[in-house]
């Protein structure tokens, strides 16, 4: 694990961590699911087919692809409102997803979750919060029940830059590191709280350096690096299945289109958001697959018609299902059920 303070870029491909060439196409396969997937998203937002409020991880795709090809079907992640790119990533099936966002009787959780509290535990994603910071005790909670059980299970836990100010990051860490819980805290830093860039608000130069605190790796990293990205999430996931407890990976990176959908991106930098979209990940990894000749054209094109078409099953399930009924109001809210 490299000191706290360096921007790790290991070189995935020459490491004993190197990924194949499987892993390497599935990781765009997950990110070109991500952009598309947002892409249509915000279409039908804006058609007003479907009314939600919505927080776009475009430009973040890297991070949970690069995440999740180290995870197993049966490791937890606990993410955040803008968590859509971790859901999908970690295998969530797009057409309840959709359903779910939509608020229908075919989601994930009945329509009663919508977008901000996707749960899909069969994926292995255990909650979507909206509490800023609120992901990590819970990913904690889940590393100590797999702990207790003598399960090989990991948990990872997504949030923002802007979390780790709040103190259930700190008191999360600490419990972690002192109960060597298998979790890895993944700090997605996008540069920006809501319309906060974080070097006004947070006191460590680098929020990795936060990890010293509780005597653990931190390491930071180039999150639209798919390869870094990789290193880092698997050196991370290895130990805390091994036993030796938790890490925290800061992942740079920039949200393409602001904190909520409708923002105007006034109080950003002049040029940045341009100069970031310029430099857009997907596009960027698709082409070093291509030249590196680890990919055809041909491959990835037809890769991504399948995400096309599956994108459009889901549109037309979530658009077509039916609302949950009224008798759902007082129903999955007690492990008993109570009559009226
Ligand atoms: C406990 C709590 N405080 C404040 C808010 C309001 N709020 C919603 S999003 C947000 C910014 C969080 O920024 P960051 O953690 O960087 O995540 P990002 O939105 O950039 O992914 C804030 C302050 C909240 N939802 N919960
Ligand atoms: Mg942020």
């Amino acid at each position: 694990m490299s000191s706290p303070n360096a921007m790790s870029s290991p070189n995935a491909m020459s490491s004993p961590n190197a990924p194949s060439r499987a892993v390497l196409v599935e990781i765009y396969r997950r990110m070109a699911l991500i952009k598309a997937n947002d892409e249509r998203f915000r279409a039908v937002i804006k058609a007003g087919k479907i009314i939600a409020p919505y927080y776009s991880p475009r430009g973040q795709e890297v991070i949970p692809a690069a995440v999740s090809v180290c995870l197993t079907d049966e490791d937890y992640i606990c993410t955040i409102y803008r968590g859509i790119h971790d859901m999908l990533a970690k295998g969530v099936p797009m057409k309840l997803l959709w359903a779910e966002i939509a608020g229908k009787a075919t989601g994930t959780c009945k329509g009663k979750g919508g977008p901000m509290h996707v749960t899909h535990p069969e994926s292995g994603v255990m909650v979507t919060t909206g509490v800023v910071g609120s992901s990590m005790p819970i990913a904690n909670g889940l590393a100590l029940a797999a702990q207790i059980r003598g399960e090989k299970r990991v948990a990872v836990a997504y949030f923002g830059d802007g979390a780790s100010n709040i103190g259930a990051f700190h008191e999360s860490l600490n419990m972690a590191a002192v109960w060597k819980l298998p979790v890895v805290f993944v700090c997605q830093n996008n540069l920006y709280g809501e319309h906060t860039r974080y070097e006004v608000t947070t006191s460590a130069r680098h929020i990795a350096d936060r990890a010293a605190g509780y005597q653990m790796p931190g390491v930071r990293v180039d999150g639209n690096d798919p390869r870094a990205m990789y290193g880092a999430a698997k050196e991370a996931i290895d130990r805390a299945r091994a036993g030796e407890g938790p890490t925290l990976i800061e992942a740079m990176t920039f949200r393409f289109h602001g904190h909520v959908f409708g923002d105007m991106d006034g109080y950003m930098g002049k040029g940045e958001k341009e100069a970031a979209m310029a430099r857009d990940p997907v596009p960027a990894w698709r082409q070093w697959l291509i030249q590196q000749g680890l990919a055809s054209e041909g491959e990835l094109a037809s890769l991504e018609a399948a995400i096309n078409q599956e994108l459009d099953a889901a549109v037309d399930f979530a658009l077509t299902s039916a609302a949950p009924d009224l008798g759902e109001l007082r129903r999955d809210i007690f492990a008993h059920e109570v009559s009226a």
